[in-house]
């Protein structure tokens, strides 16, 4: 049974509340279509009628539009205000009660009296509808949620829209009393109304319903369908989540994964009972990677979902709870010389309508210091009105700091956290601490942007300071290159594809060749023109083999793809890139690989990703033991992995195939899902030629003992040609549940990271040699990011120009894990294409 047939699957007190509609508003675009149609017919007369025609179609468009008095549209509000004067009823919460009817009532009452004290508004009103009501903030007053409709000309929209916003609060100073106070019944506070989001009134949304659940036991929200099927289509539904009085909701996603396009699918969270748009917390679609964790400000929130009719995707889940509003008071008085602060409730989002005062003290003769290690306030603002920080009378907002340290020349800073009613984001984290004026940083480099840094990282080519202050003013060693701009890089960075110096002087000058002439792969040099003609002028193939359109070459090299019927092409990475480039189509052929369900869009320096995303990563384990290592998926029947893991090792005999389990599909290694598949294996295939000293041909086929159904998690990645180019500085993701730190335990959740491909020269050198053609190596140079133990087998996956993605290694080995010049080495998959086919048929 799925969730549309039965309330009651998530909680007792969770109900279908069918009866209350969302009103939609009329379709305006058939107002569009009649002036249209009529200038249409009249384009077809003739050239000799057409200047009438004009006239006469221009006439009847401003007939239509200025003059008509039935081309009206009906405007739907939604809004809540605040009822001083009554005190909140359980019967309140059920609106076929009599209680929740009466004050209903008299609000639609007080409604129509604000209405009528304006002209635009009384002119065009209709009526109002009560949707629901929650306990004011002080306990002796409630909140009404209402929707009121009005009928209006259609010109005359936006300036409805203006008579509704002149009834805000901050609009009404001063005035509020005013109509407010001429009411018997009510005492009415913060009325405020915008125009509902005209996606929630699409005349294609067939199924409108609404939840109320409480919270006050902890429990689970889930999109219709979830975990089995994709949720339905064209829906609007809404989740009202009340928490007992002085309390706050609190809601974490598990799982979201929507369509990506925001105008199709999409959920949003209000800080309210009603979709109001000031209140609206976030809005959510596609795969997202932000914190997906939120809290209320009083004892309601709404999560809605609205769909459409083409591609729905899995939903999502999510756990709420409840937690006393006297939980978690942020700001206070910070006495110690170093310390930290974070905003409220970090690493989930703050709460709307939140001020945090900090206030540190430190000795007398001491200044004080704030890095903000992490900074997300929302949108940026010139003035940062919404969500900020203010330091000492300085705002900071938005999610980009000028500089993340702030200083204080006196001993005292007053920090202060602020968020506004709308749209929530993580927040900031943050050390202080104490220094001495005349030496700030003793014993380390002070940054001009006042971080400190150890001081063997000046001048070391890295930016460390995040400002490059360390950089500057360098004098080079012998061993490293000027750039223009004055920083020093090593000497092996020059030449290697990507921008060093930040200025690309170290990429300048890097050819051979004269101006005009193409430099080959074996450094000869062949007129420019020459280049892509379909014959092979540098002899070697190179200048044929990264051409934009294809041409039938009449020599094939190390550098063309070889199409089945033995043409050889002259474009760069032709294999499934959409195009059929060989005669016989065979570049596009077995071309399934490769896609993520997706888009997203343990490895050291990574983060945990999301369930789907890498579907061809699959974790080796040996019975009794668990994850040892990663492998891909290649086929329904096919792994590849690392010779290395295969290899037997005193007692363990890793070579035979009994020993292994393979879990395939999955994302946690503590929670096998309804998606992970488990298999044993038939056999293993090392490479014959696997050498344990040098780790050259560090490659080993895997069979499955029977076949698996591919699905959304399971899924094979593509295999380059073995004249399939990687070049360096390209990104490359890394993916595994090896060591998080070199010497450190394996995560849980599947870790990816993006590095880069490196140039095999360079490599060669900071490797001491060890880098044999055969290997590939990828990495991030400055150190952080890399795989380590248990990442080994796994894939080094980059995404082709079409967005499939390919195997371009096997992770393999390194000098220890995320080390400063040290990147990861790759077994490299082009060489052992061959070998792949003549193994497995892939
Ligand atoms: C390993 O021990 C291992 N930094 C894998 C990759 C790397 C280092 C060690 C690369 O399986």
């Amino acid at each position: 049974m799925d969730l549309m047939d039965s309330g009651e699957k998530f909680n007792p007190r969770q109900d279908w509340d069918t009866t209350v509609q969302f009103l939609p508003a009329s379709d305006s675009k058939h107002l569009e279509k009649t002036p249209g149609r009529r200038r249409k017919l009249w384009i077809g007369v003739g050239l000799v009628l057409s200047a009438a025609a004009v006239a006469l179609v221009t006439g009847l468009l401003v007939w239509h539009f200025q003059l008509r008095s039935d081309v009206r549209v009906n405007k739907v509000y939604i809004g809540s205000m605040g009822i001083n004067n009554q005190r909140f009823l359980p019967a309140y919460e059920d609106h076929r009660n009599p209680q929740f009817t009466h004050l209903a009532g008299l609000v639609s009452k007080q409604l129509k009296l604000i209405y009528s004290q304006n002209s635009v508004l009384a002119k065009h009103f209709k009526g109002s509808t009560v949707q629901a009501f929650s306990e004011g903030d002080g306990g002796d007053s409630v909140v009404a949620y209402y929707q009121s409709e009005f009928d209006v000309h259609v010109l005359q929209q936006e300036t409805l829209d203006k008579a509704i916003e002149s009834l805000d609060p901050a609009a009404q100073q001063g005035r509020q009393g005013r109509f407010l106070k001429r009411v018997d019944a009510l005492n009415v506070n913060n009325v405020v109304s915008r125009a509902i989001d005209p996606r929630m009134t699409k005349k294609s949304l067939v199924e409108r319903k609404s939840f109320n659940i409480h919270v006050s036991e902890a429990g689970v929200v889930q999109s219709p369908g979830f975990p089995d099927s994709s949720y339905p289509p064209n829906v609007y539904l809404q989740w009202r989540l009340r928490a007992d009085p002085g309390h706050r909701v609190r809601l974490d996603f598990h799982t979201l994964i929507l369509e990506d396009d925001c105008e199709q699918d999409f959920i949003q969270i209000y800080d309210s009972l009603a979709p109001i748009a000031p209140r609206v917390l976030t809005e959510q679609c596609g795969y997202p990677h932000d914190s997906l964790s939120f809290l209320s400000s009083g004892n309601v929130l709404l999560l809605t979902l609205i769909t459409n009719e083409e591609k729905n995707f899995p939903g999502f889940r999510a756990n709420y709870s409840q937690i006393p509003l006297t939980e978690q008071k942020c700001g206070g008085e910070l006495t110690l010389e170093k310390g930290s602060f974070s905003s409220p409730f970090f690493p989930s989002n703050y709460p709307p309508k939140t001020t945090c005062v900090w206030t540190i003290e430190a000795p007398k003769e001491k200044f004080l210091k704030v890095q903000f290690n992490k900074f997300l306030l929302g949108k940026y603002s010139s003035q940062c009105l919404n969500d900020y920080v203010d330091i000492n009378g300085q705002r900071l907002c938005g999610n980009k700091l000028k500089s993340n340290v702030v200083i204080s020349r006196s001993n005292k800073m007053t920090i202060k956290f602020n968020s506004d009613s709308s749209h929530v984001d993580q927040g900031f984290t943050a050390e202080y601490e104490a220094y001495v004026p005349t030496n700030p940083c003793p014993g380390r480099f002070q940054c001009t942007n006042n971080l400190c840094i150890n001081q063997t990282l000046q001048c070391d080519g890295w930016n460390d300071c995040g400002d490059s202050s360390d950089e500057d003013n360098c004098k080079c060693e012998a061993s490293q290159m000027k750039c223009k701009n004055g920083r020093c890089k090593p000497k092996f960075w020059e030449c290697d594809g990507f921008d060093d110096c930040g200025d690309k002087t170290d990429e300048e000058n890097c050819l051979k060749c004269k101006p005009g002439e193409f430099s080959c792969r074996n450094n000869r040099c062949i007129p420019e023109k020459f280049k892509c003609n379909g014959k092979d002028d540098c002899s070697d193939g190179s200048d044929e083999s990264a051409c934009e359109k294809s041409l039938v070459l009449q020599t094939c090299s190390e550098f063309t793809f070889s199409c089945r019927s033995g043409d050889c092409i002259s474009k760069l990475n032709p294999e499934c890139d959409g195009e059929k480039d060989c005669e016989d189509g065979s570049d596009e052929d077995g071309c399934q690989c490769g896609t993520k369900p997706y888009r997203s869009s343990r490895i050291v320096g990574g983060e945990a990703s999301r369930k789907g995303e890498w579907p061809w990563q699959v974790s080796l384990h040996i019975r009794g033991t668990g994850h040892v290592c990663g492998a891909s998926v290649l086929s329904n029947r096919w792994l590849l992995t690392a010779a290395h893991c295969v290899q037997d090792n005193g007692p363990n005999k890793y070579s035979q195939a009994d020993q292994w389990e393979v879990l395939l599909g999955l994302h946690m290694q503590s929670q096998t899902n309804e998606w992970t598949v488990r298999r044993n294996l038939r056999r293993i295939i090392a490479h014959e030629d696997y050498n344990a000293f040098t780790y050259d041909n560090d490659v080993a086929l895997m069979e499955l003992d029977s076949n698996v159904t591919l699905n959304q998690d399971i899924w094979p990645i593509c295999l380059p040609s073995p004249t399939y180019d990687f070049p360096a500085g390209q990104e490359a993701w890394i993916t595994g549940w090896g060591a998080t730190r070199e010497g450190g335990l394996g995560a849980n959740i599947l870790q990816k990271a993006e590095v880069r491909i490196i140039n095999s020269t360079v490599c060669k050198s900071l490797m001491e040699e060890q880098v044999t053609d055969k290997m590939l190596c990828a990495g991030v140079l400055k150190g952080g990011v890399d795989a380590c133990q248990g990442d080994s087998g796994g894939p080094l996956s980059v995404t082709g120009p079409s967005g499939r993605v390919f195997l371009a290694g096997v992770v393999s080995w390194g000098d220890g894990c995320a080390r400063r010049n040290k990147p990861g080495v790759y077994a490299r998959v082009t060489k052992y294409r061959r070998w792949i086919k003549e193994n497995t048929g892939v």
